[in-house]
């Protein structure tokens, strides 16, 4: 609502530790939240941007098991790349924490004996999923079935993200482990629940002062509010062994729930940057609390956290949550475990100081309403027709001319036209118009405004050509470079929020300190005679080759993630039946295609027992050259049967993938001769 404020506390979702730092991050929540900060910053204000990684929670210790290692390593690992990704793309936080920190552990724990002590919680015996053969409880990612909303076959524990819907355990139709697939069964438990059923009132009025928040923030918020039974209790607590542990008596070897502790890490990280005061931006009503984050968190951020925040006493409440969609790749999800997805860290290596270039491509087609697609046509399109051709050209046109016809002083300007006139006007209006879209969390708004300010540029230029009236008016040139170098300068502070490293080199261009947002309503920030440096381009083309090269690599996982179709397994056998079979280790001597077959093979095995004949099914995957010392397994006591009119003594047993691939078997150790049984 409309309220002045003193200061602004910005906090972008905190990454699960597990992976990393894909586009669709960066467009969902950092790099809005950079924009809005970077301009609060040019703006003077008061502003703290806090992040960190969520160390916590199932997909975390998912992935550790996966990989073999311990949780711990996990986020390590993570944990640093991510920080050094982020800060290399420009995300500028003031702080990048872990929850894993001593500093969290006590911030969560004490946050949790606050309500503990003030009676918020329900203490609860229900039935939770155990899976028997892991022993251990099945919360959140451990646990996958049907989403009851939706049919979703691939819902969470906590939450379906097809639907967005949070869940219970429970509420799961034919539930799965993902720990050993199998069918889980109910035993009985005690956890600490937040009653957002008696909560919801307070909730609501919260939020009826909060119509102004986006679209889709809000109106995922009204829909857990009217939908069928309102909200229900939320268990705060795990039976997991990740996580910090439940500070009461009888919750030994429980955790916090993930999406409690996570959310205080906000105020962790706040405490570590600001030891001394931190409480100004987390008690003060002076203080505007907004929350970046991506479409799946708005329950978390909105409902859960704000709840629990108001049953604490001692905060603020988050004054906006701006959310946005998801970001699509190439028209398809992004999706880590298929490895459809942009990474930074690849994108930083492979695209040197081009931070920018996807900045700008980011924001420009932010999924800020909507789902949003990213391509790499587009990307380069983006780079090519807007940053090289409208912004780089305007710049680098007027600090060509500025050397050309001055040797670089910046011209007085004489006597001001009427279109003159009309354009000093235009441009001391555009920060303003910018702000507003920026302070609307309308980025992509502001940011094609920003480009607005280069076209203005351009077409300045073009309507003055002052290449040509340097033969009939200097007089005048000079007035037309200097309005030119003023737009310049004016672009290098108002672009600074979306493309930071461009501004930084369009300053070190004109020789000109960083100038603050205030300095871009001025409209003769460089001064006659000032002497700029040698002209540089800003942006450089991107080739056809270089955005092929994306696309097959994205091909190329796409190819490599063709769904496995594991066939089903075969009726029970006895010992005595597969003991009756006689395999053994051989060698081809020789072979040859059986003519007029397109599969076939005859091959001369030596089995160690004898050398004999055996026709096979294998000429689609290897040439007869190719296999004339090659190992195999044989069956040899397999009756001898007529194919094609060759006898064919035995079989030699082929590994077959579901492409139809085939593949030969030996033993992986090299001193097996050849007669050698397998067993
Ligand atoms: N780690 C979810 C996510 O990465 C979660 C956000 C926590 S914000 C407090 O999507
Ligand atoms: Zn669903």
């Amino acid at each position: 609502m409309a309220q002045t404020y003193k200061r602004t506390l910005v906090t972008s979702a905190l990454p699960y530790a597990n992976g990393p730092v894909h586009i669709g991050h960066l467009a969902g929540c950092y790099l809005p939240s950079d924009i809005f900060v970077r301009y609060k910053r040019s703006k003077g204000e008061d502003v703290l941007f806090i992040c960190g990684s969520d160390e916590h929670g199932v997909p975390i210790t998912i992935k550790a098991k996966k990989e073999g290692i311990t949780p711990q390593d996990v986020v390590d690992k993570y944990h640093k790349m991510m920080g050094d990704s982020f800060k290399e793309f420009g995300i500028s936080f003031d702080v990048y924490s872990r929850t894993s920190s001593k500093i969290h552990h006590q911030t969560a724990s004490d946050f949790f004996t606050v309500l503990y002590d003030k009676g918020v919680f329900t203490e609860q015996v229900t039935e939770q999923y155990y899976d028997d053969e892991a022993k251990q409880f099945l919360a959140d990612r451990y646990i996958v079935g049907t989403c009851p909303k939706c049919t979703n076959p691939n819902a969470y524990g906590d939450q379906c993200e097809k639907c967005g819907s949070t869940l219970n355990p429970t509420d799961l139709i034919d539930p799965k482990s993902t720990l050993s697939g199998s069918k889980p069964i109910l035993k009985e438990t005690k956890n600490w629940f937040l009653p957002l059923d008696k909560l919801q009132p307070k909730i609501q009025a919260y939020l009826d002062q909060h119509t102004d928040w986006k679209n889709n923030v809000y109106g995922q918020c009204k829909s857990w509010l009217d939908s069928g039974d309102g909200l229900q209790p939320r268990s705060m607590t795990r039976d997991l062994d990740w996580g910090v542990p439940v500070p009461v008596k009888g919750a030994e070897g429980k955790v916090l729930y993930v999406w409690f502790d996570a959310p205080i890490g906000y105020i962790s990280a706040t405490k570590e940057l600001r030891p001394n005061d931190w409480e100004l931006y987390w008690k003060d009503k002076d203080t505007r609390l907004i929350h970046f984050i991506g479409k799946d968190n708005i329950v978390f951020h909105c409902i859960i956290f704000q709840s629990m925040l108001m049953e604490h006493g001692d905060f603020i409440l988050a004054d906006n949550v701006p959310a946005n969609e998801f970001l699509n790749l190439e028209g398809d999800k992004i999706s880590t475990s298929r490895n459809w997805a942009v990474w930074l860290h690849e994108y930083l290596l492979e695209f040197k100081d081009k931070q920018d270039v996807l900045r700008y491509t980011l924001c420009a087609n932010a999924p800020e309403n909507k789902d949003n697609d990213f391509t790499w046509k587009d990307f380069q399109a983006k780079n090519n027709n807007e940053l090289v051709a409208i912004l780089g050209n305007f710049v680098n046109r007027t600090l060509v001319l500025t050397h050309k016809f001055y040797n670089g002083q910046v011209p007085a300007s004489e006597r001001y036209t009427k279109e003159d006139l009309i354009v000093l006007e235009e441009l001391a209006a555009f920060p303003d118009k910018i702000a507003a879209s920026i302070e609307q969390f309308r980025f992509r708004e502001a940011l094609s405004e920003m480009m607005n300010l280069a076209r203005l540029g351009n077409k300045y230029l073009a309507e003055t050509e002052p290449w040509k009236l340097i033969k009939t008016d200097e007089e005048r040139v000079k007035t037309v470079m200097n309005i030119a170098l003023q737009i310049t300068c004016n672009l290098a502070i108002v672009c600074e929020p979306f493309i930071p490293f461009t501004s930084s080199k369009l300053f070190a261009l004109l020789n000109m300190p960083t100038l603050k947002w205030h300095a871009a309503k001025q409209t003769s920030n460089m001064a006659a005679g000032h002497q700029i440096n040698k002209d540089e381009l800003l942006f450089a083309k991107i080739e056809d080759a270089e955005i092929e090269a994306q696309v097959k690599k994205l091909e190329d996982s796409k190819a490599a993630n063709v769904q496995t179709v594991i066939a089903p397994s075969k009726p029970e056998t006895s010992f005595d039946d597969f003991n009756k079979m006689d395999i053994r280790t051989g060698t081809i001597l020789e072979a040859e295609r059986v003519p007029k077959t397109d599969k076939l093979l005859k091959l001369k095995i030596d089995t160690g027992i004898d050398q004999r004949t055996v026709v096979s099914g294998i000429a689609e995957y290897y040439k007869p050259e190719d296999i004339i010392g090659q190992q195999v397994s044989i069956l040899v006591n397999l009756a001898s049967r007529k194919i094609k009119g060759i006898e064919s003594q035995g079989m030699i047993l082929m590994a077959a993938n579901s492409k139809g691939e085939l593949s030969f078997i030996v033993p992986t150790k090299s001193d097996f001769n050849n007669g050698s049984e397998i067993k």
